[in-house]
């Protein structure tokens, strides 16, 4: 019996290793000081669109809190630190003047209708399956290079869940409203 469950363990461990090993390369994760930033990436422009978001999930592993406070990508003329919410039933964003705190132990993850970087005034379209270098700027970890993924069109997820962009469909045009954010 124990043979067996040693057996049956051992067994286990390894296809979860092989399962492990042949996932898709998809998922990114940068080191810089006491933050642990993974799986940046964004979403594919519709034509003409000059903004897009990116997205990431950011840990600090360290006792000090840091402090996400700008970057650059260099497609974007601008590049600015964002938080979205839903007042009123509208969806808005707004700039974080003193950006984005990253409180020790914690996890903070940017996603679209949440926290997220926004790439404005784009140069150049972004396209899905591209990966573009871009940078962050913390106020402790200081500049790190991190490279977004960029995923379908509406994608709600890193993973390219573009079929259910129906939910955070409405976003982006219920911002334009919300101070021109779309180049009009
Ligand atoms: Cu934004």
């Amino acid at each position: 019996m124990t043979r067996f469950t040693t057996t049956l363990v051992s067994t286990l461990a390894l296809a979860a290793g092989l399962a492990a090993a042949s996932a898709p390369a998809l998922a990114e994760e940068i080191k810089a000081g006491a933050l642990r930033i993974e799986t940046p990436w964004s979403r594919a422009t519709p034509g003409g669109a000059k903004v897009a978001g990116g997205f990431m999930s950011i840990t600090n592993t360290g006792s000090e809190p840091d402090r996400l406070i700008g970057g650059a990508m260099p497609r974007a003329g601008r590049f600015e630190v964002h938080e979205m919410k839903t007042e009123n039933g509208i969806m808005t964003m707004r700039p974080l003047a003193d950006g984005l705190v990253i409180p020790p132990g914690a996890t903070v993850t940017l996603k679209p209708g949440s926290y997220h970087v926004m790439f404005m005034d784009l140069k150049e379209p972004l396209k899905d399956g591209e990966t573009i270098e871009g940078e962050l700027r913390f106020e402790k970890a200081g500049t790190v290079t991190v490279r977004y993924a960029v995923q379908p069109i509406g994608a709600t997820t890193p993973g390219g869940g573009g079929a259910s962009g129906k939910e955070m469909g409405g976003k982006e045009s219920g911002s334009k409203s919300g101070g021109g954010h779309h180049g009009h």
